[in-house]
């Protein structure tokens, strides 16, 4: 029963405080606290993402390498974390020559295939997870699209969030375990 008390008072601290760390990850204020390279476009595709207007779009081009980025500050946070955003894409080639990429701290999360039955279509939006491993220093989240030199696949990102939780303060965690005792000893008269 004690146990079980503060496992469901932990998990309850969990979720009372977790944060989210991305500045700016609905792209709402542009691409303010992101670094692009190529054409990556934050601009008005409501038609794609939302809700608000501004999504980033990668790739729609001949031989693009686009990439947005941002790093933030892990310091005090758990290294448990979890990566989402919408995801949307339009497939525009025939034989899977562009690519989305996902990447955190350098490393590859995932590769997405944009093209492989150039149906010219809109695809989304998939809601996108990755678990993470915080560094409790700086780390990275960087988005990426490619593309060959023809039939011009394109990615649009929206809502992008690294959510964390703070490490409890020694004051927390006697608060917790005393809430948890306290809970014991009502449960016991
Ligand atoms: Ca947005
Ligand atoms: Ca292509």
């Amino acid at each position: 029963m004690k146990k079980l008390a503060i496992f469901a008072l932990g998990v309850l601290a969990a979720n009372a405080f977790s944060v989210n760390l991305v500045t700016n990850g609905d792209f709402e204020a542009g691409d303010a606290g992101w670094t692009t390279t190529g054409f990556a476009d934050v601009d008005d595709w409501s038609s794609i993402g939302g809700p608000g207007t501004q999504t980033v779009w990668l790739g729609g081009y001949a031989d693009a390498n686009d990439t947005i980025a941002q790093s933030v500050s892990s310091a005090g946070y758990l290294p448990t974390a979890t990566l989402t955003f919408d995801f949307y894409f339009v497939n525009q080639d025939v034989a899977g020559f562009d690519f989305f990429t996902v990447e955190f701290n350098g490393t590859v999360l995932d590769t997405i295939d944009l093209g492989d039955n150039n149906s010219v279509a809109l695809y989304g939006p998939f809601a996108k997870s990755y678990n993470v491993t915080l560094t409790g220093g700086t780390d990275t989240i960087k988005f990426g699209t490619t593309t060959d030199d023809i039939a011009d696949s394109s990615a649009f990102v929206d809502n992008v969030a690294l959510t964390a939780t703070p490490v409890p303060e020694p004051a927390t965690m006697v608060a917790l375990g005393l809430g948890a005792m306290a809970m014991v000893r009502r449960r016991r008269k």
